[in-house]
């Protein structure tokens, strides 16, 4: 096998230009956020003619579209050429172009917001309807990340032909397996854009199916949040033990994780649609079914982290039930902004499972428990891995160390973290609990008594939105010291090895055939009869609403 140790220079420099963007919409999006929390306490207005919805949209698209996908197509590619080698300069010069077209897509998409004429929030749920650009950019964004998407293709299937018969690295199979499922899933937002919305949004039709576009989208958005998770499981599965010093419990375990997340994680999307009318209740209880078979693989990784943890702590002499969780390095950034990320994702897991059941969705759902939810998911378990992940892999593309003082930092960081996101995600879920409405601004509702109830957790959603300001503040210092100011010097670039007792991987696992064979047949079970259904019995169309 190829022991490549070091990501390639060339390839350093494409992947750490996808990172810089990613640090600059945390830094922009996080603005908006903190805006946000300060207009919802009721004690602050925005400056003339900035309106919430304009702020709240800019928020989700730069931290839950740009952030995710600039940062996870530059881990990937890091990652990719750290376990299979080098790329081609053909291959590199497409992703550039990818990079590019990216980059390009999101700033005209950040124009359009930012001018006022797209306040249509991330979801760009019709029938709100945004000014044409705004679309166009977003197919750009997406349009950008297929050329990556398929430059990695190209890349493993070469390595796979120069290495028959062996199975691929671990790191490797798992961005593949990543782009693969985004690229099946972002086919639906691709229809709804290019089919509905932008003909819509230019004139040239003036009614659309709502209920398709919905559909669509969900056929997308749940995927969505898998593919920002299984970066995520990547740096757990195959870096984290090493970081701490012990070895991946099973390789097999963490493909076939993967392997069910390729299968699992696109014939859910009606979860998001559980209260809409026009869907039978019989298909949406097919795609509950189907959401909780994709919980299955984030239990097996609970159990293999445990498992890995358990492991190195034993190996250590630690003795008892727990005595392990002594034996873990909590000094170091690296491990201990992950697992922060692990330990908030077993209520934030639960959150979804609550989210998921039809009954408890009639609770939840489109108030600010659904806000606090991903919170918790995205803006903790995801973020805080990824931040964990900045800490050696920015280094080691820009030929730096990490110093004792930037550690400390990032443990502080971690920790302001884990209070801020506790007030903020804590208050959401409560007040949502008690009817507290999501995408809107602050209204006191004619003084409704219910509304007025909503208030002292709307404050405390600005006291922790305030501080994971703060936050972001500090990581933004730590990683444009890593990125520029830091010393010199060699970072590991830290890929785990398989315990001995660990079975061999089968080849199974790469029959691609057969995965996105049966990936489409649970697609097709799921959406084929209810999509013929909102074609064929369609209310009138839509005309499009500007709301702002
Ligand atoms: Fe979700 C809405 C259901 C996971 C993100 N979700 C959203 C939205 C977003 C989102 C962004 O069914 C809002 C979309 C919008 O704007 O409308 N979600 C689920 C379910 C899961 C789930 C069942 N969501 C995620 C992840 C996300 C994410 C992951 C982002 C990254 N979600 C829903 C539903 C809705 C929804 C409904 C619609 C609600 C509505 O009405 O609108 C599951 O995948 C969760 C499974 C996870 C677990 C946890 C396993 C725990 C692990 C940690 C182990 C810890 C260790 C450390 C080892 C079961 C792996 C331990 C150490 C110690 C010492 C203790
Ligand atoms: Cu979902």
């Amino acid at each position: 096998m190829n022991d490549v140790l070091k990501v390639d220079r060339r390839d350093a420099k494409l992947a750490l230009a996808h990172i810089y963007v990613a640090f600059i919409a945390l830094a922009l999006g996080g603005l908006a956020g903190l805006l946000q929390t300060l207009v919802r306490s009721g004690k602050f207005n925005l400056p003339a003619n900035i309106s919430y919805y304009t702020i709240l949209t800019t928020h989700g698209v730069l931290l839950g579209l740009v952030l995710t996908t600039f940062f996870i197509i530059g881990f990937q590619f890091a990652a990719v050429s750290r376990t299979t080698g080098a790329f081609s300069d053909r291959n590199r010069f497409w992703g550039w172009i990818g990079f590019w077209l990216m980059t390009i897509g999101t700033a005209v998409t950040a124009f359009f917001i930012l001018i006022g004429e797209a306040s249509v929030l991330y979801t760009f749920y019709a029938p709100l309807q945004a000014h044409p650009g705004f679309y166009l950019g977003l197919t750009l964004v997406v349009v950008g990340s297929w050329i990556s998407g398929f430059v990695l293709f190209v890349h493993y299937a070469r390595w796979k032909k120069a290495n028959p018969g062996q199975v691929g690295p671990l790191l490797s199979f798992m961005a593949v397996v990543n782009m693969m499922l985004w690229l099946i899933c972002s086919l639906g937002v691709a229809a709804t854009v290019l089919i509905q919305l932008l003909p819509w949004s230019l004139g040239l039709v003036d009614q659309i199916n709502v209920l398709v576009s919905r559909t669509l989208f969900w056929y997308f958005g749940h995927p969505l949040v898998y593919f920002w998770l299984l970066p995520a499981y990547m740096v757990w599965y195959a870096i984290i033990p090493k970081v701490i010093g012990g070895k991946m419990f099973s390789d097999s375990l963490a493909r076939l994780s993967f392997i069910l997340f390729l299968l699992f994680s696109i014939p859910v999307g009606f979860h998001h649609q559980l209260m809409e009318p026009g869907i039978d209740p019989f298909w949406k209880y097919v795609q509950v079914v189907l959401t909780f078979m994709v919980v299955i693989p984030s239990l097996m990784t609970a159990f293999a982290m445990f498992a890995t943890f358990e492991m190195y702590g034993r190996s250590k002499g630690a003795a008892g039930l727990f005595g392990w969780l002594r034996k873990l390095p909590w000094g170091d950034a690296r491990f201990f902004a992950p697992f922060v990320g692990m330990l908030f994702f077993i209520p934030a897991g639960a959150g979804g499972l609550v989210n998921a059941s039809h009954q408890l969705n009639q609770v939840v759902h489109n108030t600010i428990w659904v806000t606090g939810h991903f919170h918790l998911t995205l803006a903790t378990t995801v973020v805080l891995t990824f931040f964990g992940a900045a800490y050696w892999l920015i280094p080691h593309l820009s030929g730096r160390i990490m110093t004792r003082a930037m550690n400390r930092l990032a443990i502080i960081q971690t920790i302001v973290w884990v209070v801020g996101m506790s007030f903020m995600s804590g208050a959401m879920h409560f007040a949502g609990l008690l009817g507290a409405p999501r995408r809107s601004a602050f209204s006191t509702y004619a003084n409704s008594p219910q509304a007025l109830e909503w208030i002292p957790y709307q404050i405390a959603q600005a006291v922790g939105g305030t501080i994971l300001f703060i936050g972001i503040i500090l990581v933004l210092v730590i990683v444009t010291n890593l990125a520029f100011f830091a010393p010199k010097g060699e970072t590991e670039f830290p890929v785990a090895e398989v315990a001995e007792q660990a079975e061999r991987t089968p080849l199974v696992f790469e029959n691609w055939k057969l995965w996105i064979g049966i990936a489409i047949i649970l697609i097709l079970i799921a959406y084929t009869i209810p999509f013929i259904d909102m074609i064929q019995n369609a209310p009138p169309g839509s005309k499009g609403y500007k709301l702002w």
